[in-house]
């Protein structure tokens, strides 16, 4: 190792690299525990492990392993069950595929673990900020997908408030990064999100999805999540599982507007949509 991240094109993660000159898909592998088992120490892995290989087939080059659910309303679990359902996958993954796996967590157990056995990318929806994530994540040497959200899963969505959402997103990340770097992150180890539906109104989020090229000034990719999220009902009216066309629009919006990584549920599709505007950027 050079002691950069960027090494050509290709950006480290972990022992990994990835081109991120283009706009690449994160695919979302959810561990969800066997209802069937008692007290969720048993998870079904060959579920998570089966929607990975499909998922990589698909065209993700990035997987994002999950063990606790972080969208509006959300429960809490434990750190023991987060490490029941995380570590096995990650285990697994990292044996038989060669994408880049990223382990959803703001857990330092959960982090530490998952790069023991294999993960490349710490994807932390709350930056770090619990008690031990930041020393966690220095000393695994991954890198870090930092996130914004506004209050906590259970309760973020009931009076979401802002002066100006752009602005006090990009000042929450930069000291993130500010503080990432002064215990020890490289820069070039940091990706940043601006984390839609994570306390946001629909009109906060449209804002950022407008402006996202503002958070690109770091040099850090910037990943987003707007797969079959609350903002796409908003807009169409319609349920999760009628949200496909509207995420594909954002996923288009948010590669033209300057993100590395777009984290979605339906790979194959955003994969053709983010393969068009790859072209297009690459073109004279
Ligand atoms: C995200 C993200 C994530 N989203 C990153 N990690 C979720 N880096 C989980 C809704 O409004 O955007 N970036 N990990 C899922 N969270 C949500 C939030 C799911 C809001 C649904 C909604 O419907």
């Amino acid at each position: 190792m050079t002691g950069t991240h960027a090494s050509g094109s290709g950006w480290l993660f972990g022992d990994r690299s990835l081109d991120l000159s283009v706009t690449r898909v994160m695919g979302v592998v959810n561990v969800t525990p066997d209802s069937f088992s008692d007290g969720g120490r048993f998870i079904k892995a060959d579920a998570a492990l089966a929607q990975a290989r499909r998922l990589v087939s698909a065209g993700a080059s990035i997987l994002d392993v999950g063990g606790e659910s972080t969208r509006p309303g959300a429960t809490p679990v434990s750190v023991q069950q987060e490490l029941d359902r995380v570590v096995p996958v990650v285990e697994a993954l990292a044996r038989d595929t060669e994408v880049i796996l990223s382990v959803d967590t703001s857990t330092p157990e959960v982090m530490r673990e998952a790069a023991r056995v294999g993960a490349h990318l710490i994807n932390d929806v709350r930056a770090l900020s619990r008690e031990g994530a930041l020393q966690a994540a220095v000393e695994t040497g991954l890198s870090v997908c930092l996130m914004h959200m506004q209050g906590q899963p259970g309760t973020m969505q009931m009076s979401p408030e802002y002066d100006d959402v752009v602005a006090e997103v990009e000042r929450y990340l930069g000291e993130r990064i500010g503080a990432c770097e002064a215990a020890g992150l490289q820069r070039q180890q940091l990706l940043v999100d601006p984390g839609f539906g994570f306390g946001k109104t629909l009109g906060h989020n449209l804002s950022l999805l407008k402006h996202l090229q503002r958070f690109t000034r770091w040099g850090c990719p910037v990943l987003v999540g707007l797969s079959r999220k609350s903002m796409i009902g908003d807009v169409l009216g319609k349920p999760v599982d009628q949200r496909l066309y509207g995420s594909l629009a954002a996923a288009v919006a948010a590669a033209m507007n300057g993100a590395s990584i777009v984290r979605v549920h339906d790979v194959a599709e955003t994969a053709d949509a983010i393969a068009v505007i790859n072209a297009l950027h690459q073109s004279v």
